[in-house]
């Protein structure tokens, strides 16, 4: 197949909110600097549904949406040294190029290389797409485009992993096992002791937990609108739960009375800009940290009083947690490999990707944390 077009079946998403559709898809050679990846696992991440919904700046139709995901090098093009075919690899939508000034900064995770290119549903060399049907193209997105039995992604956005890892499962450290993790380790660089909110406990924020554990924070705090993601949560690492809805008072103010004036650090892994603003002001003063997480549409805004962080709150925000995508991807699927952090816990659902429509449905239901489907 090396150097022809691959025609095999994709999920395409030709307008917001349409249902998926199963389609035949031309997938064009890797060009110079490009590889082209027979995905054998994706999984689905609550962005995916982001972009779908249409509210998402960057989102282009037709697309082939899909981020987080598993499988093997088919062919490499021009110019490419650190992969070859036959590799196991998982796509990653942060690139890193180790050349860039953010790259080069030791400051950043985020890699300038490519962006321009993922953001607009194109590959760099040609600004075109690698996909099409019958000659008209489909866009890629995030750079990785894997509900797609094939894809093309650049080289800087691969990260090459332990043969023996079983990509069914480590295709969850494509996106969010690792954002919730290193949003913990990296960016909060929470310490033994400290006090821990997080607000929203999808497959994201039980990473969060599950990091926050293992740096030995001393409460847990989960906050989620729906009760059934408690009973998942304990084996994640969360103390206690708070649902807002049991309170009459601002969730904030729960927050800072359960906790003698806030707590150390908070996570917000939902997307909700009032969320957001909560999870702020629910620390402690003079310390306390929120990182966000979650994406929000375009046009929500956050706020709050300046004092907030004049009287020493500190906002940040991650993506993918902080961690450099091709150094520590491989390093990640070793702690698994080890078991020194969970990944079969969050796989609450197996599909195949004629299925992918229900997968979204029930990411919506609430009862999935993450959903693998088999290509
Ligand atoms: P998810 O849908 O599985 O989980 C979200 C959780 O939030 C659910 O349990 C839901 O019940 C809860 N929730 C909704 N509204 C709430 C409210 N008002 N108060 C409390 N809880 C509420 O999503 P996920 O896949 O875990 O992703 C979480 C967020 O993180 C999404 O916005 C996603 O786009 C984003 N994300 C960001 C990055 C990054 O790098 N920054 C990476 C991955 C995902
Ligand atoms: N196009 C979106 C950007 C959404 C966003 O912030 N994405 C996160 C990853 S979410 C993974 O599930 C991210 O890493 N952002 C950094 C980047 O370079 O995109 C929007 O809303 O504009
Ligand atoms: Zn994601």
């Amino acid at each position: 197949t090396q150097g022809q077009v691959i025609t095999c079946k994709a999920a395409v998403a030709y307008e917001p909110n349409k249902p998926l559709v199963i389609e035949d898809v031309q997938v064009a050679p890797p060009q110079a600097g490009e590889v082209r990846i027979k995905i054998l696992f994706t999984a689905l991440c609550h962005t995916d549904a982001y972009t779908w919904s249409g509210k998402d700046p960057e989102g282009l139709f037709p697309c082939i949406l899909g981020h987080e995901a598993a499988g093997i090098v088919e062919s490499v093009g021009e110019g490419v040294t650190e992969v070859q075919p036959g590799d196991h690899v998982i796509p990653c939508y942060q690139a890193e190029c180790r050349e860039c000034k953010f790259c080069k900064s030791g400051k950043t995770n985020l890699c300038g290389k490519v962006r321009t290119a993922t953001g607009a549903g194109v590959m760099m060399n040609d600004r075109k797409s690698r996909f099409s049907i019958n000659g008209k193209p489909i866009y890629h997105f995030m750079g990785t485009s894997t509900f797609s039995q094939y894809t093309v992604v650049h080289d800087v956005s691969v990260a090459k992993i332990d043969p023996q890892a079983p990509l069914d499962k480590v295709c969850l450290l494509g996106c969010g096992v690792p954002t919730g993790l290193g949003a913990v380790w990296n960016t909060a660089k929470v310490e033994p002791g400290a006090i821990v909110a997080i607000f929203g406990l999808g497959t994201v924020g039980l990473a969060v937990a599950e990091g926050a554990k293992s740096a030995g924070a001393s409460r847990i705090i989960g906050v989620d609108i729906d009760s059934k993601k408690f009973d998942a949560a304990k084996n994640f690492g969360v103390t206690e739960f708070v649902n807002p809805k049991d309170y009459d008072k601002p969730i904030q103010q729960v927050l800072v009375d359960l906790t003698d004036g806030g707590v150390d650090y908070s996570f917000e892994c939902i997307g909700n800009v009032s969320v957001m603003r909560a999870a702020l002001e629910c620390c402690h003063k003079g310390w306390g940290t929120s990182v966000i997480i979650g994406v929000a549409a375009s046009g929500q805004e956050i706020s709050t009083r300046p004092f907030q962080l004049v009287t020493g709150r500190v906002w940040k925000g991650t993506a993918f947690g902080g961690f450099k995508s091709r150094s520590q991807v491989p390093w990640l699927v070793e702690k698994y490999m080890k078991k020194e952090i969970k990944i079969d816990e969050y796989i609450t659902h197996n599909l195949t990707l004629g299925d992918i429509n229900k997968a979204f449905d029930l990411m919506h239901e609430g009862g999935c944390l993450r959903c693998v489907l088999k290509m």
